[in-house]
C-alpha cells in the first residue's frame, strides 16, 4: 500500500467529499497537531512520579499538569486559532467557548472529549480524543448561541477520535466511509493503515460493565444475559471484554465487530441516562460506526436522531454491529 498522509487522503477524495475545502483541511490540521502534542505527553504519563506530580513543579522548571487539562488546553488553543471555527465546547469546560471577535473566524463547530478514559491513564490503559464537527445554523452575522450548537448528530458534517494505544491512530469519516490512519513515530506522520473499515454486521465481542448489574432494569438485564447464551445455541460464543476506556473499547469492537453498551443505571442520579455525553461521546462514535454498517441507539431510538437539550446531555448507548445493537433493541421494546 502506498504510504497515503491524513491530508492526502482528505485531498485526494476531494471531489467526493463537500467536507474536502481548505477549510476543513485547516481544522483537520490543527486536531493532527493536536493529537500529535497530546501524544507526546501521553507517552511519558508513567513519568509523571519521576519528573513531579500533578501541581508541582519538575525538574525542567514547568508545572506538571493533569493530562486531561493539559490536552483541553491544547485542543481550544490550537483549534481556536484555525480560523475556521465560531465555537468550540468541551467536556471539560461547563459552557460553549466563543472564538473571540480579534481573532479569524468561520462557521464550523467544534464539540469534542479531550481524554476520554482519562481515569486509566495511570495502569497505561488506552486513551483518546473525540470530537464531533458541525457547522453552525444562525447566519455568520449574528452571534453563536447555544441553538447553533445544539444539534441532532444526523447534522454532523465529520467525527472522529485519536486513541493513544499500542499505536496512536487517528480514525474519521467526513460521511464518506470511516478511514484510519496509524502515527508512524520515525516520520511524525498519520498514515493510511485501515481504509474504508467496515464492522461485520454481526460480532463475537460484547462490552458493558456487568459490576453495574444490580442498578440495572430487567430489559437491559435480559439484553446482556442474551450475549451470554445467544439463541441459546451453545455453538455460537460471544466474549466479553471491557476496558473502561471508550475510545478504546469502541475501536476493537468496529475492527473485530462487537458490541458496547453503557445503560441507565440508578446506582448514581447523575447516571439515570447513563454516563456518557451524547454531544462529545455518542454522537461522534454513532456517526462513525454508521458509516462503517453499524448502529447506534440508546436502545431503541438512534442516536443521531436525538435532539440535545443541553450541552453535557448524558444517554444511553448501545453501538456496535448492526444485527446486535438490533437484537439489543428487541429486548428493550420489550421491556419498555
Ligand atoms: P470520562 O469521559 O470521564 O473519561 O468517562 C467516560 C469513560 C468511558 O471512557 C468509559 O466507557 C466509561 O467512562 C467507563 O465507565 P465505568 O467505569 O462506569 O464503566
Ligand atoms: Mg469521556
Amino acid at each position: 500500500m502506498p504510504q497515503i498522509t491524513v491530508i492526502e487522503h482528505l485531498l485526494y477524495h476531494q471531489k467526493e467529499s463537500p467536507m474536502a475545502t481548505g477549510r476543513f483541511t485547516r481544522l483537520l490540521s490543527e486536531m493532527i497537531l493536536s493529537g500529535k502534542i497530546i501524544n507526546q505527553e501521553v507517552n511519558k504519563a508513567g513519568l509523571v512520579e519521576i519528573l513531579g506530580l500533578t501541581g508541582e513543579t519538575n525538574i525542567q522548571g514547568e508545572k506538571v499538569r493533569k493530562l486531561d487539562e493539559f490536552a483541553n488546553q491544547v485542543l481550544v488553543h490550537r483549534l481556536q486559532q484555525a480560523g475556521v471555527l465560531c465555537a468550540l465546547a468541551s467536556e471539560e469546560n461547563a459552557d460553549l467557548i466563543l472564538v473571540p471577535e480579534d481573532c479569524p473566524r468561520g462557521d464550523y463547530i467544534i464539540i469534542f472529549d479531550p481524554l476520554d478514559g482519562s481515569s486509566n491513564i495511570d495502569a497505561n490503559v488506552s486513551i483518546g480524543t473525540i470530537f464531533s464537527i458541525f457547522r453552525r445554523i444562525s447566519t455568520g452575522e449574528e452571534p453563536v448561541t447555544l441553538n447553533d450548537v445544539l444539534q441532532k448528530g444526523a447534522r454532523q458534517v465529520a467525527a472522529g477520535y485519536i486513541i493513544y494505544g499500542s499505536s496512536t491512530m487517528l480514525v474519521y469519516t467526513t460521511g464518506n466511509g470511516v478511514h484510519g490512519f496509524t502515527l508512524d513515530p520515525s516520520v511524525g506522520e498519520f498514515l493510511l493503515s485501515h481504509p474504508d473499515i467496515k464492522i461485520p454486521e454481526r460480532g463475537k465481542i460484547y462490552s458493558v460493565n456487568e459490576g453495574y448489574w444490580h442498578y440495572w432494569d430487567q430489559a437491559t438485564r435480559n439484553a446482556v444475559d442474551y450475549f451470554k447464551n445467544p439463541d441459546n445455541d451453545s455453538k455460537r460464543v460471544y466474549r466479553s471484554r471491557y476496558i473502561g476506556s471508550l475510545v478504546a473499547d469502541f475501536h476493537r469492537n468496529l475492527l473485530y465487530g462487537g458490541i458496547f453498551l453503557y445503560p441507565a443505571d440508578t446506582k448514581d442520579p447523575a447516571c439515570s441516562h447513563g454516563k456518557l455525553r451524547l454531544m462529545c461521546e455518542a454522537n461522534p462514535l454513532a456517526m462513525i460506526v454508521e458509516q462503517a454498517g453499524g448502529m447506534a441507539t440508546d436502545g431503541i431510538n438512534r442516536i443521531l436522531d436525538l435532539q440535545p437539550k443541553e450541552l453535557h446531555e448524558r444517554v444511553p448507548l448501545v453501538i456496535g454491529s448492526k444485527l446486535d445493537v438490533l437484537q439489543v433493541e428487541k429486548f428493550m421494546r420489550a421491556g419498555a
